[in-house]
């Protein structure tokens, strides 16, 4: 399968401006009929290249004339011999209620709706299915009356009317020109929440949000989240909403989280629906932050949009960035900055390591579903936020202003971006935009002299980035490091020659060497504070150092880091048999940390969680997944049985009353729920979770009673379990939390257990949220199952894939991420993981989306 390159990118032969649509819904046969208004731009041909895909093609007129000198080739239409101006009008059929990839036009639970980013328009139509293609759209939508009560399309709606058979129609037209990856129709029968928002300039509009029958009241928080998201974006960047209706329309068969289209969002119900007793302060969370992801886009994507994919995270990686600093300023930041760095260190740390490892702008790709990656998306926002950090807030505001001013209505790169930012810098930014092209994580190295006599103290800060499965030679990036030095007693240093600029040394070099006097003792370097750099640090302290580092750092983030180290320190001597080496004075320092911090919750939540088992991965090499599991759970037993009355006084001094989302009440849950983790593993435990369990009156309290006695109390984890069942077995979206718990559970019998679950009435192989709560659960979560030492999880993940692959290879792709990172593993693993990887590749009829990932991972 032919891969394509971001060196061999053509501007269009011809462009669109104009499209007339007209569709008539049918399950197994939608007639489409779309006028297209088509001028040449190059003179580079004399034919016209459509891409199309799973289509029926029934005739083609051209300016109004049957027109017969095309050809049909696989995902292509050729027009041949046009004219430089002319209206070419396309009718062919779609069958949706057999599209199960849900990439166009799908019919899912009686419920029509689309999927075009990114390359889904070519199953609805031919068309110049790329983004740099940009044409205004009007769209007739004929649907039964009563099936479809609803019928909606981008833009303003214009027109509507009765057919003479039962059906009925409704005309959008959408002003603003856009890519065909940004269009949308739904049809339906929902419930419908409506409100209104004035923009600061006084433009009234209004706000629809569609659910399914009966949820209404578990839309309400989305549809507040969306005003907050609007007044955010006009107080920040002084960007307003510029249709007169936005809409969102929540779906429960949703390949992605949701979907921009202009002015019509289409939204995974997951992201939309939330109740106290239905969700957690985590969904509830997540809805905030991805419906104004989406709403973002409406100018970072849709007003300003990508040339060609490749420039993907021109829009993702600034929309995620924007995400956050909106959810950090609706909630709070340290929590957020922790929440997304564990994302990096987890996900996109090992996505680098990994075959798959590629620049936040890849240079070839064979299937763009692929590509919405953690690299792409969240490495994209850490490389926007270190703009945000070398041009400060009112430097990043001026580029973005100037970002807007000059490509309004434009699709541009990666490169136009910086330009944009260049213009509010003196700092040059052309070593930073290396950023774009380099692949993998940088090492930071920190080595220390010290002379005692001189009282003076040399550090040097190297860099080095490894080679990547995709480069083999990398160069120095300009790295902003955050850097802070204390001696024992907290004191704080900068160099003599003052390189740290205001905290902040810009590594600008393969290494730079600090220079520190009226030193009595040594100091220890705190770098990277708030995460300043998609980095990791070789910082080499000791365990007392690193407890220092906690107790004296002015960054909350390194504070928090440092607890981190102190954890996987310990959990390293566990690995060695030593766990006797975490003596007295560390038990000890980690009780005064515990009492010290007690009534602060955010802090201490964060600090109590151990690192997860892929976070310790990342500091690892040739990983025995048992042995590194083993040694984690044997650190938590220890640390709960030394700390046991530390950890009960602050569980029982918490009070977080009757559930409220507020940031106060949901630091107070955090941090009980984090401590009821590491109680479960003591005496009290079970009458504890029991407890939680039965006095809960929200979701986050429920799921974290279950998730303690989760592989620690299996007899109270199956009674609780049965309880939550039986309770929620109606409502599907609730049930993804129980298959995951189960498919995530470490137990002798996992496979069978997962066997059962698949066989439960509410799974089905074409619900992504529901593979994705099964399968994708115990690929990526449950260490010990899928990494059995007799590789049965691997085969057993592999059989399914199999399955998957031919219903939806796009969410295949993604729940094979894990076994092609088999690199960090140890050899009887690796081998193990690629015999699976090439019964994958062997597969008669493997997907495009899979082929790519198996076949880079096997290279
Ligand atoms: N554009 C795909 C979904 C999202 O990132 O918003
Ligand atoms: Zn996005």
């Amino acid at each position: 399968m032919q891969a394509k390159r971001r060196a061999d990118y053509q501007p269009p032969a011809f462009t669109i401006s104009n499209v007339k649509m007209d569709v008539r819904l049918h399950p197994t046969a939608t007639r489409i009929t779309s006028e297209l208004q088509i001028s040449r731009v190059t003179e580079q041909s004399r034919h016209l290249e459509l891409d199309g895909d799973k289509l029926s093609l029934i005739s083609i007129n051209l300016d109004g004339e049957p027109y017969d000198d095309i050809e049909q080739l696989d995902e292509k239409l050729i027009v041949r011999n046009v004219p430089d101006n002319f209206t070419l009008t396309i009718v062919n059929d779609i069958d949706p209620q057999n599209n199960q990839a849900l990439e166009g036009l799908y019919l899912s639970q009686n419920t029509y709706c689309t999927q075009c980013e990114a390359e889904g328009f070519r199953r609805i139509t031919y068309y110049l299915d790329r983004p740099d293609v940009l044409a205004t759209f009007e769209v007739t939508l004929h649907g039964d009356k009563t099936q479809y009560p609803t019928l909606l399309a981008n833009g303003n709606p214009i027109a509507r009317g009765d057919n003479d058979d039962g059906t009925h129609w409704v005309t959008w037209q959408d002003p603003f020109p856009k890519p065909s990856y940004l269009f949308a129709m739904v049809a339906g029968d929902f419930d419908l929440l409506e409100g209104d928002y004035t923009t600061a300039s006084g433009k009234p509009v209004k706000l629809e949000l569609y659910v399914d029958k009966g949820k209404k009241s578990r839309g309400e928080f989305a549809l507040e989240s969306l005003k907050r998201a609007m007044k955010w974006d006009e107080d920040t960047f002084g960007l307003e909403y510029d249709l007169d209706i936005y809409m969102i329309v929540a779906v429960d068969f949703f390949n992605m989280g949701a979907m921009e289209n202009k002015g019509l969002n289409i939204f995974n119900s997951k992201f939309v629906l939330a109740d106290q007793r239905s969700a957690t302060d985590e969904d509830f969370f997540n809805v905030e932050s991805v419906i104004a992801h989406e709403y973002f886009h409406n100018w970072t994507g849709n007003r300003v949009t990508c040339r060609d994919w490749f420039q993907l995270s021109l829009k993702e990686g600034l929309t995620v960035f924007r995400d956050q600093q909106f959810s950090a300023d609706m909630t709070s930041e340290l929590s957020n900055r922790i929440k997304h760095v564990r994302v990096m260190r987890e996900h996109q740390f090992a996505e680098d390591a990994s075959a798959m490892s590629h620049p936040i702008r890849p240079e070839e790709v064979i299937e763009m579903n692929n590509f919405y990656t953690v690299t792409v998306y969240d490495k994209g926002a850490e490389v926007i936020r270190m703009f945000h950090t070398l041009l400060g807030e009112e430097g990043f505001r001026k580029g973005m202003n100037e970002y807007f001013r000059r490509h309004d209505g434009q699709a541009v790169t990666c490169d136009d971006f910086v330009a944009a930012m260049q213009t509010a810098t003196d700092i040059d930014l052309s070593h930073f935009a290396q950023w774009y092209s380099q692949s993998g994580t940088p090492v930071i190295s920190l080595t220390t002299m010290f002379d005692e006599q001189k009282k003076a103290m040399d550090i040097t800060v190297t860099q080095h980035t490894p080679a990547t499965a995709d480069q083999a030679t990398k160069v120095p990036l300009f790295i902003p490091v955050a850097f802070d030095c204390i001696d024992e007693n907290g004191n704080h240093y900068t160099d003599e020659d003052g390189k740290i600029k205001d905290g902040m040394l810009l590594l600008d070099a393969p290494s730079i060497t600090l220079h520190f006097t009226g030193v009595s003792t040594p100091l220890i370097p705190v770098v990277l504070g708030n995460f300043s750099a998609p980095a990791k640090v070789n910082n080499n302290l000791s365990v007392q150092q690193m407890l220092q580092v906690f107790r004296y750092a002015k960054d909350a983030f390194n504070r928090w880091d440092a607890m981190q180290s102190v954890y996987n320190w310990c959990i390293g001597e566990f690995e060695k048999g030593q766990g006797e080496n975490i003596n007295d004075s560390v038990w000890n320092a980690l009780n005064a940390v515990i009492n010290d911090e007690a009534q602060n919750h955010e802090l201490l939540g964060e600090c109590l969680v151990i690192p997860t088992f892929e976070t310790l991965c990342q500091t690892r090499q040739h990983i025995d997944p048992n042995s590194l599991n083993a040694a984690r759970a044997a650190f938590c037993d220890a640390f709960s049985a030394k700390l046991a009355p530390a950890l009960k006084r602050v569980f029982d001094a918490i009070e977080t009353g009757s559930y409220q989302y507020d940031q106060r009440s949901v630091n107070a849950r955090r941090c009980k729920n984090v401590l009821l983790n590491h109680l479960a593993r003591t005496d009290d435990g079970e009458q504890l979770v029991r407890q939680q369990y039965a006095d809960a009156d929200n979701m986050t309290d429920t799921l974290g009673a279950l998730k303690a006695a989760q592989g620690i109390l299996p007899e109270v984890f199956e009674v609780l379990m049965q309880n939550f069942e039986s309770q929620w077995n109606v409502d599907p979206l609730v049930l993804d939390k129980w298959f995951g718990l189960h498919a995530t559970t470490e137990r002798e019998n996992i496979l069978s257990q997962l066997s059962l679950l698949k066989q439960h009435p509410q799974f089905t192989i074409n619900n992504p949220n529901r593979v994705r709560a099964v399968m994708g659960s115990f690929a990526f979560f449950n260490t010990a199952g899928f990494h059995r030492a007799d590789g049965a999880g691997y085969k057993y993940v592999t059989d399914y894939l199999m399955e998957l692959d031919a219903v939806n290879p796009q969410v295949a792709a993604r729940v094979v991420t894990p076994l092609t990172q088999w690199q960090n593993y140890a050899p009887a693993h690796q081998s193990l993981m690629k015999a699976q990887l090439n019964r994958l590749l062997g597969h008669k009829g493997l997907s495009r989306d899979m082929f790519e990932k198996v076949s880079k991972s096997l290279a």
